[in-house]
């Protein structure tokens, strides 16, 4: 049986009060729930706060660069497509820097999961405005306000008719973690976006800011097929902030349509050094 401390691994560098230590906590939980072994399990992130979350688990992780956590999440999904494969990003790492890769891994449509902690700010260089931060938000270096329009992801991904996508917050353990669950259940390409407070440097958007607007879709009768109350349900930001899972469909991941992989996953292949020598001839 697997269980929490199978996953424990160290100490963190988080400021006390971060919305990552529950997302930490709702990540391992789903894992444990859903029955994975640590060595099923992949988690890819880039640079960031959010991008040491996989330092603190024990399982199988890969630290890509800035902005480019998705590519080398699918290169793995496909290497080995019985891997479990969880992509974790801040938001200047997932929509910013790695903005156009969100949206072609979307298109492209590799069964992994996108873990994107959006507290609407830098957090690791320091509170400089993300794309995610609202319109006025005040910074060290958006001295006066920021002007540029708020990503929206989930507009976005609804609208590239991404097969999972949805809302959590980390001041929901339970919530985010049953979330959580789903996208890593679901085939295809799942988006969690993950309201995180950053208690350090971001002022605005605090724990209390949020509990005051945050409502369950679920409680709403939401229907999660519906594309069009999906994309309704993902332009509301305001007095009220939706969260659960917006939309859903079924899809055939990337690695599904691929020939080369209906003989079982390439790790488990033998190759012919013969013919990687005949490659390589030809570009020497
Ligand atoms: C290619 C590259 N560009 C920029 C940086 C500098 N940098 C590191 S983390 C970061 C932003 C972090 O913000 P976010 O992705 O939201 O993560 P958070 O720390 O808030 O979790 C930036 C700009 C870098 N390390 N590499
Ligand atoms: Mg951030």
């Amino acid at each position: 049986m697997v269980t929490i401390e199978d996953y424990k691994n160290g100490e963190t560098e988080w400021c006390p009060g971060c919305g990552n230590f529950n997302i930490l906590e709702a990540v391992k939980r789903s894992l444990v729930d859903l029955g994975k072994k640590p060595h099923e399990v992949l988690m890819v992130s880039g640079i960031g706060q959010s991008g040491k979350l996989p330092h603190y688990l024990k399982c199988n992780t890969f630290n890509s660069l800035h902005g480019r956590t998705l590519p080398p999440a699918t290169g793995a999904k496909v290497a080995n497509p019985e891997l479990t494969v969880i992509a974790v990003g801040g938001d200047g790492d997932s929509y910013g820097e790695g903005g156009n890769h969100f949206i072609h891994a979307i298109r492209r449509n590799p069964d992994i999961t996108l873990i994107a902690h959006d507290n609407q700010i830098y957090g690791l260089t320091k509170g400089q405005a993300s794309p995610t931060s609202e319109i006025g938000m005040k910074t060290k270096v958006q001295t006066h306000g920021v002007l540029h329009t708020p990503f929206n992801p989930l507009a976005v991904a609804i609208s590239l008719d991404c097969p999972f996508v949805a809302r959590g917050f980390a001041g929901d353990v339970e919530h985010l973690s049953s979330l959580i669950s789903q996208a890593i259940s679901h085939k295809g390409f799942s988006l969690v976006d993950i309201l995180q407070p950053c208690v350090t440097f971001n002022k605005l958007n605090t724990y209390k800011w949020y509990h005051d607007r945050v409502y369950k879709m679920d409680d709403d009768g939401h229907d999660p097929a519906n594309r069009m109350a999906a994309f309704e349900k993902a332009l509301e930001w305001g007095d009220r902030i939706p969260t659960g899972v917006f939309y859903k469909r079924d899809s055939e991941p990337f690695e599904s349509k691929l020939d080369v992989l209906k003989s079982g996953p390439l790790t488990a292949k033998q190759y012919d050094s013969a013919k990687l020598d005949s490659v390589f001839e030809n570009f020497s």
